[in-house]
């Protein structure tokens, strides 16, 4: 069947990108050392100011929680969770799909000049696990992955609900991989002091 091809053909890509994200890590976020490590941070908040500088976000906070990881959450509008035209949560291809080559990999530093959501797939890739929760259109909606795969089974395509809300925003749990980096522990002082713009 020619959807069954398509979806397979899919999965392919999203398997092959999460390979080279994590065959290649210092191409896509600069290092393994801990400033590497500080760039994952850095990726899923350059999104929530995004939607900032869009005009529809003023609060975005970073949590180092107590076993490790990091969660990042705005009030913006809410990662798209409707269907993409490729037959798939537009959410999920946010997180499963490398966009471009690697930042790192060119002397022209590319900044986000559209499409944002930009650099998760990176975190995704190289997280032990990434729990996302995206309120938008009355409910919250769910997805999970583990070292860039998603856990989560899909329901017609969408990503499952979790409960009804009266908010917007995406909220980002992830878990930085210890296969991958010389050191995983954040430091509130490093982190509190990350480059801006
Ligand atoms: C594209 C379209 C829309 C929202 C976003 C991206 C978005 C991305 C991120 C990443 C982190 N936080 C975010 N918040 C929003 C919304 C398009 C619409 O509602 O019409």
């Amino acid at each position: 069947m020619v959807e069954k091809n398509t979806y397979d053909a899919g999965s392919i890509s999203v398997l092959e990108g999460l390979e080279a994200v994590r065959k290649r890590p210092g191409m896509y976020i600069g290092s393994v050392s801990g400033k590497g490590l500080n760039h994952l941070i850095y990726e899923i908040v350059d999104n929530a100011v995004d939607e900032h500088l869009a005009g529809y976000c003023d609060t975005i906070r970073v949590t180092l929680e107590k076993d490790g990881s990091c969660t990042v959450s705005d009030n913006g509008r809410g990662i798209p969770v409707g269907m993409h035209e490729k037959g798939m949560s537009a959410a999920r291809l946010v997180f499963t799909t490398l966009h471009a080559g690697g930042k790192f990999d060119n002397s022209s530093y590319k900044t986000s000049g559209g499409l944002h959501g930009v650099g998760s797939s990176v975190v995704n890739a190289l997280s032990v696990f990434m729990d996302v929760e995206i309120s938008r259109e009355g409910y919250v909606h769910h997805d999970r992955y583990e070292r860039g795969i998603p856990v989560i089974e899909l329901e017609d395509g969408l990503l499952p609900k979790l409960g009804k809300t009266k908010t917007t925003g995406t909220k980002i749990n992830f878990l930085p991989d210890g296969e991958i980096f010389e050191k995983t522990r954040f430091k509130g002082e490093e982190v509190k002091n990350l480059p801006v713009g």
